[in-house]
């Protein structure tokens, strides 16, 4: 298996992550997404949309991080994507905060303030807010966000609001969303990225 990945970007790690978990070996191939390396005609000939992750399986490439934890959780680990209709809806509804509060709030913000793109940094942090407050109005009930335990939906949600800090949002005012990210790091096989490591 191989990853076509980048140590800082956090949408690689939501599948190195799951890789991790899932005890599953695989090569990585280092893309400079900061300097352009995505935009190449090499690299487009990899990912058409022009972006990592990308993973190769069997002869296969699936480009997404939200596809990859998908292939991922039905090929190596069923327990991770219920598979009933509506427990399988509940963790895609989880995927689409990842895909919008998520990656056009919290991942904007820390690309603005941590990593010096360009871009409307208050808006960027209103909608993480929004999104933080999805998350903090399921964790009050709940452990996990999709079900009673563990799913593709709390990895999609996690590597983005833990970076939170580095995109100027603090995490202090949200408890369960604290207390949540510490159920995962807890998790056998949990592996950090920079930005997260515990001192
Ligand atoms: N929806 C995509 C977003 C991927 C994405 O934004 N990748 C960034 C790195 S975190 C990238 O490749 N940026 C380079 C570019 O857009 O040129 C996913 O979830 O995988």
């Amino acid at each position: 298996m191989k990853l076509y990945d980048n140590p800082i970007s956090g949408n690689c790690y939501k599948v190195r992550l799951l890789l991790a978990l899932l005890g599953k070996e695989y090569e990585t191939v280092f893309i400079d997404s900061l300097n352009g390396e995505t935009r190449t005609p090499a690299f487009h000939a990899i990912s058409p949309r022009g972006q990592i992750p990308v993973l190769e399986d069997q002869g296969e490439r699936i480009a997404d991080s939200m596809a990859i934890l998908t292939y991922l959780a039905r090929r190596y680990g069923p327990q991770w994507l219920p598979d009933g209709p509506l427990a399988c809806a509940r963790v895609i509804e989880w995927l689409a905060v990842a895909a919008d509060e998520l990656q056009y709030g919290a991942a904007q913000a820390r690309r603005i303030k941590k990593l010096g793109v360009a871009g409307d940094l208050t808006r960027a942090q209103m909608h993480a807010e929004s999104g933080l407050a999805l998350l903090e109005h399921r964790l009050e009930e709940h452990h996990w966000l999709a079900a009673e335990k563990p799913t593709i939906a709390d990895i999609a949600c996690y590597p983005y609001v833990a970076l939170l800090p580095e995109g100027g949002v603090p995490l202090d005012p949200y408890p369960p969303i604290r207390d949540w990210m510490a159920r995962i790091e807890a998790l056998p096989g949990y592996i950090s990225m920079p930005g997260l490591e515990k001192e």
